[in-house]
């Protein structure tokens, strides 16, 4: 009973958000950095494109981060002092691409990795590598149009084809694109796509995925031939949806939105567009250009686990006067009577990551990874500069709880949990730094001011007891 033996105890980050150094070790600039914190954070660009760079107006919470580029032995360390087995890391891009077109990678990037990699095996940690979390070289975003040109396919399926060589041996957990389904929802940020007058951005935003899935269907084949040992995974933000009342409608209505997100898993889990979606693309007017072999792909080249973030569930209803009283920031939701919610409006519902996950392993059959999961909260340290995050420690503590029944009672398989911002980081929604998720503290504020000094908080030790005694001692 309880969690496997070798279950994948440990954190995530990703790369913009806490390594800093935007301009060194050769590193090119991504759609992900050039996005001011503030109410723009999530743009949705429209009109020509001609370039985007840093102005003076705004501040850009990815051009120091943390500086985990410079620090990450010290933080590694940490990691390895909490227990961990697994570290979610991403990879940025144009870290190795610094264009993202280029045909020779860029020494610096690989080697930083590299070390970054040996450096959590010296601590027993097993990296767990994303290969693109949100990112996309601007010189691609520029140039291409990012994912809606098919070119972005042979360009990721280079940086896959070098990572997969480069890191055999060091790393055999791949994710291929960080939170698929936010192309839907953020698609500058998510993907790199903006539009122009006149775009159908429901067919750019469709084509779009179309290449993303079959990119990712290629890095799973690509992973598996340069070595048998790699496991594959897709990633999913979700979060099942209520039906606000018990009307057949709104229950319907929360099978739709389900349906929007699971059209992601369902291609790359089991290996074809599902007959719902072929009916919306007909009725949306969407025609995808299918290239010869591209069905193939998806069909031979499913991938091995599913993975997923989980902060929330939602709540759907068919009346419009309901639909006013929508919460949380990027996946629209009414306000759920039944439940409390964070500071941003994030509503906290444990016993959703259980439904979430029978949902899923229903569905696919495959051995679950939840990869992101936390409480994002104002944190204050004391005179001492220690920070008692009850409320985080209880937030996760449900959560854990909640996954345990659904792996004790239910039977759903589950490979790791991976609790996001297991250090203090940038907040990808809002660009700050006040939002932390982390078990360590960094002394940096929204300004970029603070010594970026690490500090232990009270989570730490109690994440620390989770993971020696796998789960049981909450
Ligand atoms: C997910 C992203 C992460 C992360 C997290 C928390 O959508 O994959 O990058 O940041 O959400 O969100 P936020 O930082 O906005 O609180």
């Amino acid at each position: 009973m309880g969690f496997r033996k070798d279950f994948l105890w440990g954190g995530a980050t990703a790369a913009n958000q806490c390594e800093g150094g935007y301009d060194q070790g050769g590193r090119g600039l991504a759609n992900v950095d050039v996005v001011p914190i503030g109410k723009d954070r999530f743009p949705i660009i429209s009109g020509k494109m001609k370039h985007f760079d840093f102005d003076d107006e705004h501040f850009y919470p990815a051009k120091g981060a943390i500086d985990m580029y410079h620090r990450y032995k010290e933080d590694i360390a940490l990691f390895g002092e909490m227990g961990f087995k697994t570290y979610r890391l991403s990879i940025a891009w144009s870290r190795i691409f610094p264009k993202g077109d280029e045909s020779e990678p860029n020494e610096e990037g690989l080697a930083f990795y590299e070390d970054l990699f040996k450096e959590c095996h010296k601590h027993g940690i097993e990296p767990l590598v994303t290969i693109t979390h949100f990112d996309c070289p601007m010189h691609l975003v520029e140039t291409y149009g990012a994912w809606r040109s098919r070119k972005l396919i042979g360009f990721y399926e280079n940086l896959c084809r070098v990572l997969f060589n480069r890191y055999k041996g060091l790393v055999k957990y791949w994710l291929t694109f960080n939170e698929i389904n936010m192309i839907l929802h953020a698609p500058f940020m998510g993907a790199g796509l903006y539009f122009e007058e006149g775009d159908n951005e429901e067919q750019i935003k469709y084509q779009a995925a179309h290449h993303e899935l079959v990119a990712s269907a290629i890095a799973t084949k690509i992973a598996h031939e340069v070595d048998p040992e790699n496991q594959v995974g897709c990633m999913l933000a979700a979060g099942n949806y209520y039906p606000y009342t018990s009307n057949p409608e709104d229950y319907f209505a929360a099978v739709q939105k389900d349906r929007e997100n699971y059209f992601f898993i369902d291609v790359q889990s089991r290996g074809a567009y599902p007959s719902y979606a072929l009916k919306e693309m007909e009725r949306k007017g969407i025609e995808l250009e299918i290239a010869d072999g591209d069905l193939e792909l998806l069909k031979e080249h499913t991938v091995d686990f599913i993975s997923f973030s989980y902060y929330s569930s939602r709540t759907v209803s068919t009346d419009p006067e309901m639909n006013k009283k929508v919460a949380g920031n990027i996946f629209a939701s009414l306000k759920n009577p039944y439940l409390k919610a964070s500071e941003w409006g994030w509503q906290i519902d444990p016993l959703g990551l259980r439904s979430t996950m029978n949902q899923l392993y229903d569905r696919y059959q495959k051995p679950l990874f939840i990869v992101e999961n936390g409480l994002g909260a104002v944190d204050t340290p004391d005179e001492n500069g220690y920070v008692a995050d009850d409320y985080r420690i209880d937030y996760l503590r449900d959560h854990i709880k909640a996954m345990k029944d659904a792996v004790e009672i239910d039977g759903v398989d589950l490979m790791g949990y991976t609790s996001w911002g297991c250090i203090d980081l940038v907040s990808a929604s809002t660009g700050e730094m006040k939002k932390r998720y982390g078990f360590i503290y960094v002394d940096r504020d929204n300004d970029g001011n603070g010594t970026l000094k690490r500090s232990k908080k009270k989570s730490f030790d109690w994440y620390k007891k989770v993971i020696a005694s796998n789960g049981e001692d909450l």
